[in-house]
């Protein structure tokens, strides 16, 4: 169990730690990406390069908007106590409760960089692109289902203001990723270490499907990456425009034993690597990076929780990556040595982009009924750390 005594006891150090830190900026910063080992890519409607993958022309500049949050102060000071000593500079921050309401208009939208399917002309405040592939949406079924991705009043952390919300819908088969909504910051520049949080709401009763029977179960649901300068901020794999990807993935584990099932949370992290057309899986390493949290109190205990992640891509050939997973601000992972960039990458190829939300892997009912289901997010910050 997590100690609460002792995170209370974290907490007060961290507040200190970010007062200190001040939230003026100096930094920049931009996005990321997904994915997972042990269930294919293949179908995942966010892997693909082949819808809005086309190179901008735009300067991603020109559709940053003015931040939503500005002058105001995060209602989560707190931060984890290992990032006590390191300097953070607060990049983007939104509590999305002066955001307008918002739902993607179509059932496919597209909208970052100069791909702009529809008009793209309802961008949250602050943020540089949404990305959406769904299989029932109001567009043409009416209030019956709901559309992937939303900004509403109905489930704010706190109980007043609003979040992000995000629908996913029960339909694939083992290796096909179903739906797929994402909401994406690109940052002023590209930063060498970057960490992003939220808090994520599952409500009790969420439901995933046993991973016995359809391959275990993901939802991705942050990215932390390199994007193209200009380009498309949602194009994964080998012929898209993120590398290095750090996915920061949700999963329920099943255990059954002696006749009973038991239920297991886990936190995970999966690495893509540069270049992407060559080193995506990131050659002999795994990719994996895992933390477990404290099973099914963790997604679907109708609690608010807390997820940090801090990503270093490290140096061409180095093999120094770093990602460091917390939730509810105790550490749950870190993992050394990771090759995010092999020898002949640019240097550059720091994290500029910051990715919330992403498809899932989890049907728990047959396509056939339509079965759709929700998870919100709030509060969510995206610091650079020891800015250069
Ligand atoms: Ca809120």
């Amino acid at each position: 169990m997590l100690n609460s005594a002792l995170r209370c006891a974290r907490y007060a150090l961290c507040c200190v730690a970010l007062l200190a830190c001040g939230d003026d900026d100096t930094a920049l910063s931009d996005t990321g990406a997904n994915d997972t080992d042990s269930v294919s890519d293949t179908g995942s409607q966010s892997d693909s390069g082949s819808d809005g993958g086309s190179p901008d022309v735009g300067d991603a500049a020109a559709d940053t908007n003015e931040p939503a949050d500005t002058g105001e102060t995060p209602p989560n000071d707190e931060l984890p106590p290992e990032l006590a000593t390191r300097t953070l500079v607060l990049l983007h921050a939104d509590t999305f409760d002066d955001q307008d309401d918002f739902q993607n208009p179509t059932r496919r939208s597209f909208c970052s960089g100069s791909t702009r399917r529809p008009e793209c002309d309802d961008m949250p405040a602050g943020w540089t692109g949404y990305s959406v592939a769904e299989r029932w949406h109001p567009e043409d079924m009416g209030d019956s289902v709901e559309a992937g991705l939303q900004i509403n009043s109905a489930n704010p952390r706190g109980g007043s203001g609003k979040s992000l919300v995000i629908w996913d819908e029960s339909y694939g088969t083992p290796s096909q990723w179903g739906s797929d909504a994402m909401l994406s910051k690109r940052l002023d520049r590209a930063y060498r270490n970057v960490y992003a949080e939220y808090w994520m709401y599952f409500p009790e009763g969420y439901r995933w499907h046993h991973a016995g029977e359809h391959g275990i179960n993901y939802a991705k649901i942050l990215r932390l990456s390199h994007v193209d300068a200009g380009d498309y901020a949602f194009s994964y794999g080998g012929d898209g425009t993120n590398d290095p990807v750090m996915i920061v993935n949700t999963h329920l584990w099943f255990v059954d034993r002696d006749g009973t099932r038991s239920e297991r949370g886990a936190l995970t992290g999966v690495s893509r690597c540069s270049p992407r057309a060559t080193n995506y899986r990131c050659g002999d390493w795994s990719g994996s990076i895992r933390g477990d949290v404290e099973s099914v109190a963790v997604y679907g205990d109708g609690e608010w929780h807390k997820v940090g992640a801090l990503m270093s891509a490290g140096s061409p050939g180095g093999e120094d990556g770093v990602v460091t997973l917390w939730f509810d601000n105790v550490q749950v992972v870190e993992t050394r040595n990771i090759p995010f960039l092999a020898t002949g990458v640019s240097a550059d190829r720091q994290i500029n982009t910051v990715t919330f939300g992403g498809n899932q892997h989890n049907y728990p009912e047959p396509e056939e009924a339509q079965f759709e289901q929700w998870y919100a997010i709030d509060d969510v910050r995206i610091f650079a750390v020891d800015p250069e």
